[in-house]
């Protein structure tokens, strides 16, 4: 019997889950900027060359954002306040929560929300184990959707939306307000959020994070095209194509694509793609925001900025909002 218990799942989008999967594929390869959606990136392989990424010397993001929170998590933690809940948009890095777990006072119940439920599972029960006063509910959820929220043994003063590692540059301008609003709802009132962002900075500082010298990023990329010769029966010839990441400054956005190195055709369930030498597969955006940009975003999702912390460099930010 696990330790914490998966309470609610009432989301659409888990059945026909595959065939959408596929459809969403075959539309981004038949646009005239062929396009693979990022979250197809994170199969077991994909996440764990995620991991390798968060430890290169290029990829100062997640070590950027420890500090800041090693160094002002009391902070943090007395802005939260006593008998908070806890939602964490996304069951990522277990460290980052771990460092918040062990400084907050009295959390009423720790809400991880993950739409993988296997992993969700895993990373609950193990957090279940090492902070045994602390009420784990995790929920099974598309947390880009409204989702009912768990009701904890103790009722929480304020519930906390956490969504860490810069996920949220992941998301369009559109889709982050989008996601912001149901962050918004989550949290209902008296309710806070707790994010962190990676803002803009020298191009060449950006692109060497998504370019890595020992090819890791490279890996990452091209592993989406394993996982959809794997999932979804495609012939994609790995040794054809070339990653490649490149900082838009006017968009304040990495774009990641794969390039084909010759004019080629895939297959994929039956249906034919041609892709000519130097055509290039979008895969990612990462948007890198300025401080008063993302305030500005969150103040129309209905925030307003209660205190931001950064790192000598000014690489990278975590935001504390709260809810009007
Ligand atoms: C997980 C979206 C924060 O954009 O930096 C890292 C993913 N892609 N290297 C990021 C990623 C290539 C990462 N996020």
């Amino acid at each position: 019997m696990s330790r914490s218990q998966l309470r609610s799942t009432q989301l659409t989008k888990q059945d026909d889950d595959i065939t959408d999967d596929l459809r969403e594929i075959l539309t981004g390869l038949g646009k005239s900027q062929k396009a693979i959606s990022s979250k197809f990136f994170y199969d077991e392989r994909g996440s764990r060359l995620f991991d390798q990424i968060c430890d290169l010397p290029e990829y100062y993001l997640t070590r950027t954002e420890l500090s800041i929170l090693r160094e002002h998590v009391v902070e943090m933690a007395d802005r939260i306040g006593p008998q908070a809940s806890l939602i964490e948009f996304g069951s990522g890095s277990s460290l980052k929560i771990r460092i918040l777990l062990e400084n907050l006072d009295q959390l009423a119940a720790y809400v991880p929300v993950d739409i993988s439920r296997d992993y969700l599972v895993m990373a609950a029960d193990d957090i279940a184990r090492d902070f045994p006063e602390v009420e784990v509910l995790p929920v099974a959820a598309d947390f880009t959707y409204p989702f009912d929220l768990p009701d904890p043994v103790v009722t929480p003063v304020r519930n906390v939306v956490y969504f860490p590692g810069s996920t949220i540059g992941n998301f369009s301008h559109t889709a982050a307000h989008d996601l912001l609003r149901v962050m918004h709802h989550e949290a209902g009132n008296n309710g806070a959020l707790l994010i962190g962002i990676d803002l803009q900075k020298d191009k060449e500082i950006i692109e060497a994070a998504y370019n890595d010298s020992a090819g890791v990023t490279a890996e990452f990329n091209l592993n989406i095209l394993r996982r959809i010769n794997r999932e979804f029966g495609a012939d994609f010839k790995l040794d054809d194509f070339r990653h490649r990441a490149i900082y838009s400054e006017a968009s304040g956005r990495i774009e990641m694509y794969l390039i084909s190195s010759c004019d080629q055709i895939v297959t994929i369930a039956g249906y034919n793609f041609a892709i000519s030498a130097g055509e290039s597969i979008l895969t990612e955006h990462s948007h890198k925001y300025t401080t008063e940009g993302f305030v500005a975003m969150a103040a129309r999702a209905g925030f307003r900025l209660e205190k931001h912390w950064s790192d000598s460099g000014k690489m990278f930010a975590v935001l504390y909002f709260l809810r009007d």
